[in-house]
């Protein structure tokens, strides 16, 4: 059953948000994933929120760029962890989506990850997940270990260039 709900303003959001569904997969998590904009389909939104909840989605990841208000509608809808993915497709590259999904106001929190940054929503919302699942915290802690691998492979590859 999937505990992650996904949803993007657009379908020219998948590009960034791919990267993040595949982690997910890799970390054996599977989500529901929608298409839906706060501005030209906000009832979408607001059923697949609430209809989430009621098919155990424990957290979701939104992303949007431009005048991005998704993650924000999302969690106005909900007390479930929202994090927010601003898209980078815009004329202001992702400026503008950055600042309408992290300046939001007190009461109603949004966890506003990097431009682009599907992959890191995903991680964070394993990370949640796993407070209450030690298999996936096992395989987090997994994840990290091959990444610390690949960052010292890299440094010896590196130094045996400088001093080969
Ligand atoms: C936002 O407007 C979407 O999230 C997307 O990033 C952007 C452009 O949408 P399309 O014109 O590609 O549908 O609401």
């Amino acid at each position: 059953m999937a505990e992650i709900g996904i949803i993007m303003g657009s379908d020219s959001d998948w590009p960034i948000v791919e990267p993040g569904w595949r982690q997910l997969q890799a970390l054996g998590l599977s989500a529901e994933v929608l298409v839906a904009s706060a501005h030209r389909s906000p009832e979408a939104v607001r059923d697949f929120v609430l209809g989430g909840e009621g098919r155990g989605l424990k957290v979701f990841i939104a992303a949007a760029g431009a005048a991005a208000h998704l993650p924000g509608v999302v969690a106005s809808f909900t007390r479930r962890p929202v994090i927010g993915v601003p898209v980078s497709g815009s004329a202001l590259k992702g400026l503008d989506a950055l600042l309408s999904i992290v300046q939001m106001p007190p009461g109603i929190p949004v966890a506003t990850v990097a431009i682009d940054g599907g992959q890191n929503a995903a991680l964070l919302a394993a990370s949640i997940l796993a407070l209450n699942d030690q298999a996936l915290d096992r395989r987090l802690a997994e994840f990290r270990r091959v990444q610390a691998e690949g960052v010292r492979a890299k440094n010896e590859s590196l130094q045996a260039r400088l001093n080969g």
